[in-house]
């Protein structure tokens, strides 16, 4: 029997929680949004997916497990991640002045395992296939940089382009059909702003009932309120909050981001049949902050929902007290959240 060569390498990658949301796409099959979007990377430490990418001549074909259990590799999403990883090795292969093992004619086992609910409205998608291609692309050794990979990783879910940087990070939407200038950047490292936290409460780790990628199709197709969104709304919103950030403005960066949360909210609410994603405990969450914030006199905390139920709340820790210990308070006595209660995270680290 002869022995193959097995070539391994294993990444990590975070999940990253918009505070300006992205839904809607102009191009279903690249990917491409409506409008541009900003998240800030949670702590690689707390909320992430850790994928192991291997190749052999000694497997039949390429395939994916995710937390245990064998994924359809074949869907043109992840299709599209593959095909342009490989393509870039082969390019490697070719140019070398070296011969390098041609590792993009094997293939790929990829295992995923995530620490958090897969598909609960905690940004798993975005995770997962930020860490996939740049498993792939480590095990490639390609001199790809993290802007290169947001572009591929984006055709895979929209979401995972902002999970190849840390700290705060922008999607800028790009003007061209190809997808070439829809990737992500950096606006600000984590240690920019290092006493910002974050806050996860899991209202249901179940999964959701309308997929992001659905749902925001039949948003984009139906909703009134969209259009004004997408072109004057968030526009408006990005440079405001890119300001913010860099000027650690916690009062306006929490008050886009709630406003934001309510806007998307607002636009599936809009959207025939009507998406609901958020439930009694999301209402309840909300309520707490704006108490604490009337409290306060001032934004001491703010709220952000996404396709799903489950509450980040940012705050920065000098209101660790007021902000995380009420949450803990009220959730050891309530009905309702499960999961991962009251987990803080911080976005300190990348
Ligand atoms: C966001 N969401 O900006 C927004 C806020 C959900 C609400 O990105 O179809 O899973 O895979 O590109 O990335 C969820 O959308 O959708 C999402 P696809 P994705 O984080």
């Amino acid at each position: 029997m002869t022995e193959h060569n097995v070539y391994r390498s294993s990444t990590y990658a975070p999940v990253n929680i918009a505070v300006i949301k992205y839904w809607g796409k102009r191009d279903p099959t690249l990917n491409l949004p409506t409008n541009s979007s900003l998240s800030v990377t949670l702590s690689q430490s707390d909320l992430r997916t850790h994928t192991t990418a291997t190749c052999s001549a000694s497997y039949t074909s390429d395939s994916l497990l995710l937390n245990g259990k064998d994924q359809d590799i074949s869907t043109a999403r992840t299709q599209a991640c593959l095909r342009e990883l490989r393509t870039l090795r082969r390019k490697l292969e070719s140019e070398s002045s070296h011969p390098l093992p041609e590792l993009s004619s094997l293939p790929l086992k990829i295992v995923s395992e995530n620490n958090f609910p897969t598909a609960a409205g905690l940004a798993s998608s975005a995770a997962g296939f930020a860490a996939l291609v740049r498993a792939i692309a480590d095990l490639y050794e390609l001199p790809a940089s993290p802007t290169e990979l947001s572009r591929i990783a984006r055709q895979g879910s929209g979401s995972a382009c902002r999970s190849l940087f840390g700290g705060y990070v922008a999607w800028n939407k790009g003007e061209k059909d190809d997808g070439s200038d829809s990737v992500a950047y950096e606006v600000a490292p984590a240690s920019h702003w290092p006493d910002m936290r974050a806050l996860v409460l899991v209202a249901s780790a179940e999964k959701k009932d309308v997929s992001s990628t659905s749902g925001m199709q039949t948003t984009v197709k139906t909703s009134s309120l969209f259009p004004a969104r997408a072109e004057q709304v968030v526009p408006k919103r990005m440079k405001e909050m890119e300001k913010a950030i860099r000027e650690k403005d916690f009062e306006t960066f929490g008050r886009i981001t709630m406003a934001e949360s309510n806007s998307f909210h607002a636009t599936c609410l809009d959207t025939s049949p009507p998406i609901f994603y958020m439930n009694d405990t999301s209402r309840a969450a909300i309520r707490v902050v704006e108490s604490l914030n009337q409290a306060a006199g001032k934004v001491v905390a703010a709220y952000t929902f996404d396709a799903g139920p489950n509450a980040v709340i940012y705050y920065l820790a000098e209101n660790e007290a007021e902000v995380a210990g009420t949450f803990k308070c009220i959730l050891g006595k309530k009905e309702g959240w499960e999961g991962q209660k009251g987990k803080a995270v911080t976005a300190k680290k990348a």
